[in-house]
């Protein structure tokens, strides 16, 4: 499904882009239900999880149509992130974030959940859907290749995480693009200075013996839950109890600059 070399640029440099993985239709209907939930949730939206100035973002999306339950799905993904984080992982989250138009600032680079790879390898993995073309002046995201093996966070190396890095490089691409990350690399989005919206999905996952960002169980109303396939609820590890035990009292997080 995945190439050889697929996977050894991902271990390489820490992020992988597969341009055209999102149908169509599927693209269609993810940008109509963002949109619909936007204009639904208003100032609320993004609440779940956090506000961003100069972002509008959504959060528990898993919840929110069941257009966001076939994406997390995509084949290629779920391979993606069994090569990361071994054959036990789980969904940790799934958000959008839209930069606005001429939004001025830069995101810190940031590795999610603050998380540095343990004695047993990488625990966090995101998955950047582009709803739109990502381009270098409307805030595609910004990736230093090759930091997740460094061990360290970029505000322990840097005076500066909100700057530009040396060895950085913007991320562009088509509409339909998946970029599969290993989130221990060092990232961050970027200003938008164009006159539109730049929309992502981020389908985030972690290995199954860590916390989730946002315990799906709980924020995932019971007909969401009963409506659920036995593949998606092993996903969001909805019947496992050491979840509940290690994800239930997990105060959500952004991971940058904690
Ligand atoms: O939307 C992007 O380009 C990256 C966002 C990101 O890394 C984050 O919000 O943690």
């Amino acid at each position: 499904m995945l190439s050889t070399e697929q996977l050894a640029n991902l271990d390489r440099d820490g992020y992988l882009i597969l341009s055209d993985l999102i149908p169509e239709p599927m693209l269609e209907a993810l940008r109509e239900r963002v949109e619909e939930l936007f204009e639904a949730e208003g100032e609320n939206a993004g609440a779940e999880f956090k506000k961003e100035s100069g972002a509008r973002r959504l959060a528990n999306c898993v919840d929110k149509g069941k257009v966001f339950e076939q994406a997390i799905l995509i084949p290629e993904i779920l391979a993606a992130k069994a090569h990361i984080l071994g054959p036990a992982f789980k969904l940790s989250s799934l958000n959008v974030r839209s930069t606005n138009p001429m939004s001025e600032a830069d995101q810190p680079l940031h590795v999610d959940m603050n998380a540095i790879a343990d004695e047993r390898g990488y625990w966090v993995a995101n998955t950047i859907f582009m709803l739109d073309d990502f381009t270098p002046e409307n805030g595609a995201t910004r990736v230093v290749p090759g930091s997740h093996k460094w061990g360290q966070r970029p505000q322990e190396q840097m005076t500066d995480p909100f700057a530009a890095h040396p060895q950085q490089i913007l991320v562009t691409g088509k509409a339909g693009t998946i970029v599969i990350c290993n989130a221990h690399t060092w990232h961050g989005g970027t200003a938008n200075r164009t006159n539109r919206q730049r929309r992502a999905m981020h389908a985030f996952f972690c290995r199954a013996d860590k916390p989730q960002q946002q315990y799906q169980k709980k924020l995932l109303r019971a007909e969401t839950q009963a409506g659920l396939s036995a593949e998606l609820r092993k996903l969001l590890a909805l019947d496992d109890v050491s979840n509940d035990r290690i994800s239930a009292q997990v105060e959500v997080t952004s991971g940058f600059l904690k």
